[in-house]
């Protein structure tokens, strides 16, 4: 079944972006360094494409780090573009973001006037009301470990000269590309009642088997002859116990143990897509550090 996820609030939100892009002279696009393409939204960059853009990789402590730095390279090759890094392990503070903001406006030639309004903008749960938060020093904007936490916009003072809204995640309405609606699943951008779990387990399964072998056989003791998904699902509902009465294997439970482990990081670190090596190729996954040095 196709995967799409557009609820009505999104509409609304995005034709208020447009509203607060009048008076804001850049933007900060929050992409999700585990799926950066996945992430990033074709609609949003299209109501700003008048903007010069900061592009914060964020959740770089769940994405291996060798492969946020090229996603970093790719951005910061890109026209009127600026990429930041930011994680739970390297917060950015506000001074750091003020310095890219000026820097930004000097390479686009832009004047820095008294007051400055930087709109943080991207697609659901990717963090930008913690970053809005850990930029200000305070809790000023509601967080959540789910999509569409925050459904309206809040402004707020970074210094005398510098303010930031914060906006709600915003989808688009098709999603063209199904492998990178999954790894929007896979990854929490979609609610839970959007997607069948087990559908973005199976994909998610699919994905590590071909990528990430060898953290699936030392975690879950993935036999040495597993090559398929429903071996990998079987393996986790043994290991994790997601056995019903009779000895069935509760699918549901072992796809839900596969994505809280691998959302939360206890699977380890994970990119999920590779940057172009030129800005015409595709998203697709290429091998990762693992099987390069295996
Ligand atoms: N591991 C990790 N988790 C993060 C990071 N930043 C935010 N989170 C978590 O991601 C979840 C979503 O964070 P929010 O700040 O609410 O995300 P949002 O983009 O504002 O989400 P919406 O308002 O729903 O669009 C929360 O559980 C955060 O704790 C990060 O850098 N690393
Ligand atoms: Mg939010």
């Amino acid at each position: 079944m196709a995967l799409s996820w557009y609820p009505g609030h999104m509409h609304k939100a995005s034709k208020e972006v447009v509203k607060t892009l009048q008076r804001t002279q850049a933007v900060i696009e929050v992409l999700d360094a585990r799926s950066p393409q996945a992430s990033s939204n074709p609609h949003f960059a299209a109501l700003c494409a008048e903007h010069p853009r900061i592009r914060i990789l964020n959740k770089a402590d769940l994405a291996e780090p060798a492969i946020t730095e090229q996603w970093a390279r790719y951005f910061n090759a890109q026209p009127r573009s600026l990429c930041l890094i930011n994680g739970h392990e390297s917060q950015l503070d506000a001074a750091q973001l003020i310095l890219a903001a000026r820097k930004l406006f000097q390479a686009n030639d832009m004047p820095i006037g008294e007051r400055q309004q930087l709109l943080i903008g991207g697609i659901p749960n990717v963090g930008k009301s913690t970053l809005l938060n850990n930029l200000c020093g305070r809790k000023l904007a509601k967080t959540g470990n789910e999509p569409a936490v925050t459904q309206t916009q809040q402004r707020v003072r970074l210094d005398d000269h510098w303010h930031l809204v914060d906006t709600p995640g915003l989808m688009w309405p098709k999603l063209e590309d199904q492998i990178a609606a999954y790894r929007l699943a896979a990854t929490g951008t979609i609610r839970n009642t959007a997607v069948e779990a087990e559908d973005v387990a199976w994909f998610l399964a699919e994905e590590l088997l071909t990528h990430y072998r060898t953290r699936l056989e030392q975690r879950f003791d993935l036999p040495a002859s597993a090559n398929d998904a429903e071996t990998v699902m079987q393996a986790i509902a043994a290991a994790r116990a997601c056995i019903k009465a009779g000895g069935r294997v509760d699918w549901h439970k072992a796809s839900e143990a596969l994505l809280n482990e691998f959302r939360s990081g206890k699977l380890g670190r994970f990119s999920l897509e590779r940057a172009p090596v030129r800005t015409s190729q595709t998203s697709s996954i290429e091998p990762t550090l693992e099987n390069e040095h295996s």
